[in-house]
C-alpha cells in the first residue's frame, strides 16, 4: 500500500503515544470502559462549541489561520506562529484550507497531547475542562494499539473488540460499525488524529448545530 511521508507532528504523536503505552498509566482496560464515558465526552465536546462560533469570526463555518491566532491567545496557549501553522495544516483533514469544528477538537487535543507545558495555573478553563475527554481518547487509542507502535491497525481493531466482554450498548455496535466503514485498504493504519475524528462521531459530536 502507498505510505505517504508521515509528519513531524504525526512523529510527535506517536512518540507521545507509546510513551503513553509504556508509562502504565493508561486508564482504559476494557472497550466497555470507554462506551459508559461516551456522554461525558460528549458534553465536553460540545463545550468546544461556544469557543469555535466565537473565534470563527466571520461565521463561515471554518477557523482560518488569523483565527486560530487570537483564539489561541486568549486560551493562553503560548505557540510561535510557525508552530500554530503546522497545527494548522497538520489538523485541516479535509485539506479545504479551514479547521472545522470535528477538526478543531482534533487540533485541541494536539495542543493538550504535544504542545501544551502551560502551567495548570494559567490554564484556560476549557482546555482543563477538555483535559479528561482527551486523555480518555488517547488511553483509548493505546489500548487498541496491540503492538504500542503508535498506529492502529485493523487487525489490532478486530482482535481488541473480540476479546472485548461482549457490547451490550448500542453505542459499541455504532463504534464497530464506524470502523467497518473505514476504508482499511486505502489507510492500512490509523493515526492517532483520524481515531479522534472517528470518535467524535462514535460519542455523538454533529457536524452543524
Ligand atoms: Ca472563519
Ligand atoms: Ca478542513
Ligand atoms: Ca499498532
Amino acid at each position: 500500500m502507498p505510505q505517504r511521508k508521515p509528519t513531524n507532528l504525526e512523529l510527535k504523536m506517536v512518540e507521545a503515544l507509546k510513551k503513553r503505552a509504556t508509562s502504565g498509566k493508561c486508564s482504559v482496560k476494557t472497550f466497555n470502559s470507554v462506551i459508559m464515558k461516551f456522554p461525558k465526552i460528549d458534553e465536553s465536546f460540545e463545550k468546544v462549541r461556544i469557543v469555535f462560533k466565537k473565534y470563527d469570526k466571520d461565521s463561515n463555518g471554518t477557523i482560518d489561520l488569523d483565527e486560530l491566532k487570537s483564539c489561541f491567545q486568549e486560551l493562553n496557549v503560548s505557540l510561535t506562529y510557525e508552530q500554530i501553522k503546522e497545527l494548522y495544516h497538520e489538523c485541516d483533514m479535509d485539506e479545504n484550507k479551514g479547521i472545522d469544528f470535528k477538526e478543531f477538537i482534533v487540533l485541541l487535543a494536539f495542543v493538550h497531547l504535544l504542545e501544551d507545558q502551560s502551567d495548570p495555573a494559567t490554564k484556560s478553563v476549557l482546555l482543563l475542562h477538555l483535559q479528561e475527554a482527551f486523555n480518555t481518547v488517547a488511553d483509548a487509542f493505546v489500548f487498541f494499539d496491540k503492538n504500542k507502535d503508535g498506529y492502529v491497525t485493523r487487525k489490532e481493531m478486530v482482535e481488541t473488540l473480540n476479546e472485548a466482554s461482549p457490547v451490550q450498548e448500542t453505542a459499541g455496535d455504532i463504534a464497530v460499525k464506524r470502523f467497518q466503514e473505514m476504508d482499511w485498504n486505502r489507510i492500512g493504519r490509523i493515526t492517532f488524529k483520524e481515531f479522534l475524528f472517528v470518535f467524535t462521531n462514535w460519542v455523538g459530536v454533529e457536524d452543524g448545530e
